[in-house]
């Protein structure tokens, strides 16, 4: 069986984070190990606390599963500061943890920040150098690149300047641009790739970006090749938003089991 590791926090409501990490590596066949970041108190509505885990815990987290699983791929989430941002980049390290996909989570859907402003930079500096791929949205990739990305148009630049920032590759997702079509873009040094999606009509939005990432690296877990993975990460989100199963009152999370 092959395995999985994410590196990330707890989403009481189970719709994001590493309940949802979890669920999408179960529903890929692969077995899922987690590494916890911080916990929220969390529902449908909003974010009602959070907590950051000590980074050193984290970094032990990876530790005990490293030293006994092999990790056949990773993915990061939620990493709250700086310092938990240097902890992972230490455990990926040390550990050899490959292929790593890097989400790069800054507030939760209903704005919530899940990750310190000062922390962006290590994030770019730490860990973007170590992934081989990094999922921005539109708000994460304007905030990394401290520019407006104001549409589509402009989007395959700011994918090839993301690349610029040292990840092997760029998914920059098309969720939060205009058109009846969600078109993502993935940059690579041999160029860009749009995948296309029809937009589904739905407030069931709860945990998108956690799924897409863990379906990704599920696939790389596989042995699947990055455009492949990408795919069918996105088949994935597509059949899941369509079956939400409109829980909570809030922004609902997905199906799971799609
Ligand atoms: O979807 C981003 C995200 C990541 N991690 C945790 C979250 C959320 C969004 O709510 O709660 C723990």
């Amino acid at each position: 069986m092959r395995v999985a590791l994410t590196i990330a926090g707890s989403d009481s409501g189970g719709g994001a984070g590493v309940q949802a990490d979890l669920k999408t590596f179960f529903r890929f066949g692969v077995y899922g190990t987690s590494a916890l970041t911080l916990v929220t108190a969390q529902n449908t509505l909003g974010v009602q606390r959070v907590e950051l885990l000590p980074p050193e815990l984290v970094y032990q987290q990876i530790q005990s599963v490293a030293e006994d699983f092999p990790i056949h791929a990773a993915k990061t989430g939620a990493l709250g500061s700086a310092a938990i941002v240097a902890a992972v980049a230490q455990g990926v390290e040390r550990y050899g943890i490959h292929p790593l996909v890097v989400d790069p989570v800054m507030v939760a859907k209903g704005g919530d920040p899940l990750l310190a402003p000062e922390a962006v930079r290590a994030l770019k500096e730490r860990l973007f150098p170590l992934a081989s791929l990094i999922t921005p949205n539109r708000l994460e990739a304007e905030a990394l690149l401290q520019r407006p990305i104001p549409t589509l148009r402009e989007a395959e630049e700011a994918a090839m300047a993301l690349l610029a920032l040292g990840p092997k590759a760029v998914l920059l997702k098309g969720g939060h641009f205009a058109g009846a079509e969600a078109v993502d873009l993935l940059a690579t040094p041999r160029g860009i790739l749009a995948f296309r999606a029809p937009r589904i009509p739905t407030r069931n939005t709860h945990g998108t970006g956690c799924t897409l990432s863990a379906a990704i690296a599920a696939l790389l877990a596989l042995g699947k090749p990055l455009e492949e993975a990408v795919a069918g990460a996105k088949a994935y989100l597509t059949r899941a938003l369509e079956t939400a199963p409109g829980l909570g009152r809030g922004h609902g999370p997905l199906n799971h089991l799609a």
